[in-house]
């Protein structure tokens, strides 16, 4: 019944758009990428589906986004231990000795036992959203606070073009979205967020470390072939402004040409009813072997799986925990 409601709806808000737009909400009137609800304008859901990516404006208060600030700057000043923090270090300011550590710090992942910071991860406005992709369970799977150095001259704070999913070992794809914070003015100067549009609507590709001269950071892999000449667009961002995307559009970020530190919160979610799968055999294998040394090292255990190091670090932010 709603979807045929939502068919309803489609034609008749999409008698006012061309054409192309017209008989592109037919074929999607029972939409793939988004549930229908009372959130997202049809423009909306349209872009979502086309682009497999959305931008909401505004949406984290300054207050938050200080209040997150101050966090990673605990977390960098040493002054509290978080059980499970992954703390990187951009490839080229990691071997000079000459900036102070804290400056070191390229990301910080997994700080879903940060309450602070993991507090991102509930805001209420950002889970609205969230559902319109994931459905009403919402498991919180990966966390990130990303704080892109100024460039040393190496390009290292580039990071290559690639698609999420590539990480994720859960399915299906269309239930996991990703949201991105900027936690200041993003721009290109700065390194913004790059996407190509439409990159969702492919398969997942193949990954790996690109070649680039001045190294790359760990775990910066990227698609080994994508179309040079697939349209771009540049994500410029103020404060608080958030996009959502779809784990499989291809996108990346530029080099920090600035001398400031670009930062941006983010989380991937994904709805608990998704299910893990066994990535040997496919173009995930990589990572899945890289992931597994690491933690196996970190929690010094030698038979854990790529699965067992997602469902340790998911938490449940809305709903039930059905599967993941
Ligand atoms: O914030 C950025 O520069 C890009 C982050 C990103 O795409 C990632 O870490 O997967």
């Amino acid at each position: 019944h709603s979807q045929a409601q939502s068919l309803i709806t489609f034609i008749t808000l999409s008698g006012t758009e061309s054409n192309k737009r017209l008989s592109h909400c037919h074929s999607l009137a029972v939409s793939r990428y988004s549930f229908d609800n009372d959130l997202l304008s049809t423009e909306q859901r349209i872009s979502y589906e086309e682009d497999g990516f959305l931008l909401i404006k505004g949406l984290v208060s300054g207050e938050d986004i200080d209040r997150f600030r101050a966090a990673f700057e605990r977390i960098c000043r040493r002054e509290v231990q978080v059980p499970g923090l992954v703390v990187m270090r951009d490839v080229s300011i990691a071997k000079s000795e000459f900036v102070p550590d804290q400056k070191a710090i390229s990301k910080l992942q997994d700080f879903q036992e940060e309450p602070e910071l993991f507090r991102y991860c509930g805001l209420p406005q950002i889970l609205n959203y969230v559902e319109c992709f994931t459905g009403p369970n919402i498991m919180a799977m990966h966390t990130m606070l990303i704080n892109k150095p100024p460039d040393t001259g190496n390009k290292t704070s580039r990071h290559p073009m690639h698609q999420d999913l590539h990480y994720f070992p859960f399915r299906p794809a269309d239930r996991i979205v990703c949201s991105w914070t900027a936690m200041e003015k993003v721009n290109r100067q700065n390194g913004c967020l790059v996407v190509l549009p439409g990159s969702h609507h492919g398969t997942l590709k193949e990954h790996d470390y690109p070649e680039w001269e001045g190294g790359v950071n760990k775990m910066y892999h990227g698609v080994r072939d994508h179309d040079p000449n697939h349209p771009r667009v540049h994500l410029e961002m103020e404060k608080g402004d958030t996009v959502f995307f779809h784990p499989l559009l291809i996108h990346g970020s530029g080099m920090n040409q600035t001398q400031g530190f670009r930062k941006a919160i983010s989380c991937h979610y994904a709805s608990a009813d998704c299910y893990y799968i066994d990535v040997r055999g496919t173009t995930q294998e990589n990572i899945g072997q890289e992931v597994k040394e690491i933690a196996a090292r970190k929690y010094a255990v030698d038979d854990v799986t790529f699965e067992d190091t997602w469902a340790v670090r998911g938490r449940l932010v809305q709903g039930d925990r059905t599967n993941l």
